[in-house]
């Protein structure tokens, strides 16, 4: 039998086993953990929790593609800050949904649009925590349209 000691070959390949060991924790900290944990926005809390609220009606007869008037207002300049905290309200008597023309990811929020069909009587709110620009409409009504700008409040 051997003796491990400190001039032994075990004992040096022990200690490159540790060595090697903390030193792949260390990249894996840095190039995978560290990161993450630092894309996790810390957004501001006055857009946290904004002034007011932002409602959209989805109106009587929505469904209906000679009706003009469906997503009500159909145009949102939202401030951050201000009113960023946008709720769908589906005052009609179908169900509707409220989908962006292009995948938007809010950093803080996820993604933008309802999960599926918003029910009569049901609402899809959404908090928008940064600049963004884009057109929605309603799946299954697609001339069903609405277009909304968040910008930073101005001063
Ligand atoms: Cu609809």
């Amino acid at each position: 039998m051997s003796q491990v000691n400190a001039t032994s070959p075990a004992y040096g390949i022990g200690l490159i086993t540790v060595i090697v060991g903390v030193a792949a924790s260390l990249v894996f900290y840095q190039t995978f953990y560290l990161p993450e944990s630092l894309l996790k926005p810390s957004v501001d809390e006055h857009i946290l929790h904004p002034v007011t609220q932002t409602k959209v009606e989805m109106i009587l007869g929505s469904s209906d593609a000679n009706q003009q008037a469906n997503f009500v207002p159909k145009q949102l300049n939202i401030q951050l800050g201000i009113d960023n905290h946008v709720i769908w309200e589906n005052i009609d008597d179908t169900a509707h949904t409220v989908t962006p023309d292009h995948r938007l990811e809010d950093s803080y929020s996820g993604e933008f649009g309802s999960d599926g069909v918003i029910m009569p009587g049901e609402s899809y709110e959404f908090l928008f925590t940064e600049n963004a620009e884009t057109g929605y409409f309603c799946i299954p009504h697609p001339w069903m349209t609405g277009e909304l700008v968040v910008t930073k409040q101005r001063f």
